[in-house]
Formats: structure tokens, sequence, C-alpha cells
């Protein structure tokens, strides 16, 4: 069994496995241990990665990146309109009203949902930890903005799912952070001393979170989080780049932003610009040369400008440092260290302010690129049977309040800790309707409040004709997730029917004993939980729950799904194949060219000319008719220049070897 964790970021994914030597953060085929999260589609292939981010300009129609907030979205939604009016791609409204996203593929017009695209990311970093690994990968942890709701958790999972990625656990980001943090840790607090409390930020590419966790010996409890989900590094990208626009606009007239490519172009230099004035805070320079109709364009920058430039965005870094020490309740001097991550977190104005309101420098005990997905992996070998790893217990928490539907009650407050199961129990004669929602509209990344709505079948009377008592239990799970995970009917016994109340109110009652499987869990035997009352028998039958979330993808087109993923993965594989049978014919003229000339001259028995005029027709063909042909046709290819070329290798090598046999039998007389 594999332990992996994957840090899916917006615009940077890292992965981390477990091996023998404890957790690492391993590179991919282009020796990179950052896999940037984009995806490019073409006529033949798919590229994902490395390669996929190098056709961002080229392709831009069908080079997709940025993505990851479109998860669970609705495409009206006025965020993803925003982004669509910037995007180099296209964005897709989904007949459920999903974001989708359309592109070219494989010469046809396609549509793709977003469960798709981060599948195929998904698929890519599976394949880069399985060759890692020398093993197949399955079982995994990944991570989430906190900030994520319950559709664009469910979103993501379905995207694993589609990837065939047994998603053990989404856990965000700070909270990865915090375990990175925490399991290693030799002197915390012991369980009765006062516990050790570290904020944990995280500034990405597009968001911003912060959590405050304490710690004791073997365990840690997120406290509060706050974020701001609209502010990350490209924000400053964008500051550059709007800058520069209408700095070309006045000295060159050129509208860069009519010009998809020049446009990309730009972000790219801007964000290398960005990072440069981290490190040196005098005039830097911005150079593009044929940027656009041939014209070569330069500009500069100074860190002192670029903040001025940057000031409305940060004034936005001291909210979530505030709220999250006003949740909790604590002050300054009761916070032991400030941990950021996260690249845009060494932006030296970003940390001045962090450090300023806290009062103290920024940790950097952890690496800033690599802790979220080491702290997916810790988790992944603690949820791991195969693994040996520090037990190490993890208290997260709801950070929207949740509320049912039926009088409105709040069963999930701001903070509550997750995963939490809760039984309710209801009194009712029929089949009756739960809707979640969640009651702080305003705290949400976007409008929508609904979480889902779940139906309690074949709920009946009592024989005489009462209410039946009916026992719901909903969780927050080990995702994130809501769920109404299972609900029975308590049958009244013969003779016993003042053993059971009947309360006319809904009541709540915790219920936080550990589950075997999340989302699956079912209780055949109820026996009146935390009723002080001796134990009454009861007879409970369990009921079939209806769920409808938002933004559900239907589980028949779900699995559709990951026949078509499978289906692509094979595609690109015989892509790649037939690629490297061409290349193969390729490297062979070349290299027997050059032998011909060196090392094989001497044993050439034919005419040499039409040896090498076989050769140079094969390269033509290469570049004209061969150029895109099956993969068999340059297998073929490659035996028929063979029997050509192995007979003069042959007696090459034979003669090489003559000399070194006669040597051997010598020694041996
Ligand atoms: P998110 O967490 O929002 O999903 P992510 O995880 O992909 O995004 P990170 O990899 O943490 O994001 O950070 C990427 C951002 O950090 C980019 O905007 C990048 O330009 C910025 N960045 C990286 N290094 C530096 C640096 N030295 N100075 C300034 N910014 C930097
Ligand atoms: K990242
Ligand atoms: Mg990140």
């Amino acid at each position: 069994m594999s332990v992996v964790g994957f840090d899916v970021g917006f615009q940077n994914c890292y992965i981390a496995v477990a091996r023998s030597g404890g957790i690492e953060t391993i590179a991919n085929e282009y020796s990179d241990r950052c896999t940037p999260a984009c995806v490019s589609l073409a006529s033949k292939n798919r590229t994902i990665g490395n390669a996929a981010k190098s056709q961002m300009v080229t392709n831009f129609k069908n080079t997709l990146h940025g993505f990851k907030k479109f998860h669970g979205r609705a495409f009206d939604d006025p965020f993803v309109q925003g982004e669509r009016a910037k995007l180099p791609y296209s964005l897709h409204k989904l007949a459920n009203g999903n974001t989708g996203i359309k592109v070219r593929y494989l010469d046809e017009d396609k549509v793709f949902t977003m469960e798709q695209v981060t599948a195929m990311l998904l698929t890519k970093l599976k394949e880069t930890s399985e060759s890692a690994l020398k093993k197949p990968v399955v079982d995994c942890v990944i991570s989430v903005p906190s900030f994520f709701t319950d559709a664009e958790r469910r979103s993501l999972m379905d995207a694993c799912q589609i990837a065939g990625l047994n998603c053990l656990r989404l856990i965000n980001d700070t909270t990865a952070v915090a375990l990175a943090y925490g399991i290693y840790k030799q002197d915390l607090p012991n369980a009765e001393e006062k516990p050790r409390n570290v904020v944990f930020v995280d500034i990405g590419h597009s968001s911003y979170q912060v959590s405050v966790v304490s710690f004791n010996k073997g365990k840690l409890k997120v406290l509060a989080t706050s974020f701001d989900p609209y502010l990350g590094g490209r924000n400053f990208d964008e500051v550059l780049v709007e800058y520069f626009c209408e700095e070309f606009k006045a000295r060159y007239k050129l509208n860069v932003k009519e010009n998809p490519r020049a446009l990309l172009r730009l972000y790219q230099e801007c964000e290398k610009l960005k990072k440069l004035m981290s490190a040196n805070s005098s005039d830097l320079p911005l150079n593009i040369e044929c940027f656009m109709n041939d014209i070569d364009v330069t500009g500069k920058m100074n860190r002192g400008h670029f903040e001025e430039m940057c000031a409305h965005f940060l004034m936005r870094v001291e909210a979530p440092l505030k709220a999250v020490l006003e949740q909790s309740k604590l002050s300054r001097d009761e916070v032991y260290a400030v941990e950021a991550v996260g690249g845009a977190t060494r932006i030296p104005v970003i940390k001045e302010r962090i450090s300023k309101f806290f009062g103290k420098d920024i940790s950097t005990t952890l690496n800033a690129d690599e802790a979220v997905a080491r702290g997916c992996a810790l988790q992944c070998a603690i949820l791991s049977p195969a693994f040996k790893v520090r037990e190490f217990s993890i208290t997260d928490l709801v950070p929207f309040p949740i509320t049912l539907r039926w009088n409105e009650c709040e069963v999930y407050s701001k903070n509550h800790a997750a995963p939490f199961s809760k039984v309710i129990t209801f009194h009712k004669k029929e089949p009756f309707d739960l809707e979640a929602f969640y009651s702080s509209p305003s705290d949400l990344p976007y409008p929508d409040c609904r979480i889902g709505r779940f139906t309690v079948q074949n709920v009946v009377p009592q024989p005489d004709g009462d209410s039946s008592k009916v026992k719901v239990k909903v969780r927050v799970n080990v995702h994130g997730i809501f769920n109404v995970s299972s609900a029975s009917l308590i049958e009244k016994q013969k003779g016993e029917s003042e053993d059971v109340q009947m309360e006319m109110e809904p009541t709540v009652q915790n219920d936080n004993r550990p589950e075997e499987q999340d989302g699956a869990s079912s209780e055949k035997q109820e026996q009146g939980a935390g009723s002080s009352k001796p134990k009454t028998k009861v007879k409970s039958v369990d009921l079939p729950i209806l769920s409808s979330t938002l933004r559900q993808v239907d589980r028949e087109i779900l699995n559709s799904l990951v026949e078509e993923e499978r289906k692509m993965i094979e595609q690109d594989k015989l892509e790649k194949e037939r690629n490297d049978a061409k290349n193969a014919v390729e490297e062979y003229v070349y290299d027997l060219r050059d032998k011909l000339c060196g090392i094989y001259e001497k044993y050439i028995s034919e005419d040499n000319n039409r040896l090498s005029l076989m050769l140079e027709d094969t390269e033509n063909w290469l570049y004209e008719e061969g150029e895109d042909q099956e993969k068999q046709i340059y297998i073929d290819k490659l035996s028929e220049l063979k029997t050509f070329g192995e007979p003069i290798q042959e007696r090459y090598r034979e003669h090489e070897d003559r000399p070194r046999a006669f040597d051997e039998l010598g020694r041996k007389i």
C-alpha cells in the first residue's frame, strides 16, 4: 500500500511520499519537485504538468491553468464570470449549471467538467508518484483550502474517483502544515500542560489562509481559521501586468490585452520580476524580445514602487490575522510562533506586515513550498495500516456554521470541531426531507449557501398510529464534507411504550465515537444514546437516505467519466509509444550515419553510397510523409534499416571481439 500526499495548488503541485527513510518530497520526470497545475489538450494527446506549461503561450486556447477554484461553482457565479473574462481558454456552462471547460481535443470540440480537468492533473501526480515508488498508487491524502465548501470538496472527491485515487482524507492546507510542524517536535507540552499555540499562514498564488493551532504531545487542535480566498501571489502579478500594459500602450502604442499570447508572456515575465524583487530592492529591468508586432519592449520596476502600487492588496493582509486571534480569544503573547508557508509569503513587505502584527519574527522551520505536501503524506502514513508512524491526533474545525432546515437549528456552530457526528431524534409518520445549508452566507467565498437535501425514506407510523421515533445521524466527516450518514426507525416494543420518550421537538446529541468508514456508517442497534436510563430493548430498522447535494455530478455520469479518463490515459500511452517508435527511427538514422563515417567505415561491403542515400531518404521521409504515421510504420521502417545496418555492426563486433578472444586464449595457455 502506498503512502502519498498531494498538495494540489492553484499554480503548483507537490508530491510527498513515505519511504523507509521517512517522508520525502519527490521530483517528476523533469527533476522538478514542483509540477505546474496545468493541462494542455492537443490533436493527438494531452500533456500535463511541466510539458503543458510550456504550451501555455503557443497553445493558449487549449492549455488550462488556474482552474482549481471552478470546482463546485456555478457557471453564473460572479467569480467564475470574472475569471472567464481574463482567461485565454473558454469556460462553458454545463447542463446542470456547473462550470465546464471547452477545448479542441483529438481534432474535435470537447467539453470537460472541472472534475475531469483536475482528474487529469491527478493522473499525472499519480503517475509521478508511481514511478518514484515503483508500485501502484491508490491511497492518498490531498490538501484543500480551509475555505473550500461542501460542493467544492465533493467535486474534488469526484475528481479523485475519476483518476482512480482513493483519497483517505481531504486535509486543509494549514492543518497539513500544522501536522508537518508538530509531529517531529519533541518538546511539545504534556497533555495536562498549557498547550503551545502556533499561527500558520499560507499565502499561495490564489489565496491566503491563516490558522491558529494548539499543540500538546501527540495531538493538535485547530482553534480558529480565517482566510481571504481572493488574495494571493497572482494579484501582485496582475498589478505589474496592468502597469506595463499602460506603459507599453503609451510608449509603443501596443494594446497588449488584445493579444492573448503577448498578455500571457507579460504575465510570465512579471511573475519573474516579482520574484526578483523579493531578493533585490534596486531597479530591475523587464525585457521581452519580439513582444508584439516584432517590437522588443523594455521596462523597469523597483520594490518601493511595486509596494506602493500594491497598497490596496497589502491592506488586506491584516484582517485574517486579526480574525484568528479574536476567534481563538488568544492574545499576541499567547502565540508561541508564527510559521509562514506558500510562495507569496516570500514577498518582503508581506512578511513584514505579518511579523509586525504579531510582534515577532516569522519562523521558517518549514519548507515554504513543500510543507503542505509533507503534511498530507504524514496524514496518509497515520491513516495507513501499512506504515508505522508516531500517532498524532488532529482535531480540525467547521469554518462555516451549518444549519438544518427543520426548525432552523444550527447543528454545527462556527469553528465546531470536525470530524464530528451528531444524532438528531425526530418523531415522524412519513418520509421527510432535511435541507442543509450554510447559515452565515456572508462568510462563504461564493453566494450559494445550499449544501443539499437529504430525504429520510421508508418512515411509517407505529402500529398504534403514533409517530415513530427516527434517529438521524449527521456528520461532518474527515474530508470536511457534511452528510446525513444514517437514519433508523426505533420500533416500540409491546409493554415498553412508556420507556420511549415522546418528545415533540427534535433533539440533537453529540456522538463522536470513531467510525470505521466515513459516509458508510451503520448502527444496527441504537441503545438510547446519551440516555442515563437503564438500557431499553428497542428494535431499530435502518432507513435509506436519498441525497442530492449542490452541483452534484450524477453518479452514472461519474462512472462514465471514470471510463473516459481511462481511455484518455490509454490514448496518451499509445501516442507516447508512437512517438517513441518515431524517435527510434530518427536516432538510428543519425547513429548509423555517424558510425558509417567512423568506426564502421572498414566494414562496409556493399556500396556505401546506397546506404548513405537510404539514410538520407529516411531522414527526409521523417520530415515529410513520415512525420505523422502509425506506430507500426515506424517499427517496420526501423527493421528495414536494421537489415542493412546490422550486418555491418555484426562484422564490426566480430572483428573487435577477435583480438580479445585471442588475448584470453593466450593468457590461458
Ligand atoms: P494556492 O495555495 O493559492 O492554491 P499554490 O499553492 O499553487 O496556490 P504557491 O506555490 O504556494 O501557490 O505559491 C505560488 C505563488 O508564490 C506565485 O504567485 C509565485 O509567484 C509566488 N512566489 C514564489 N516565490 C516567490 C518569491 N521569491 N517572491 C515573491 N513571490 C513568490
Ligand atoms: K503549492
Ligand atoms: Mg497552496
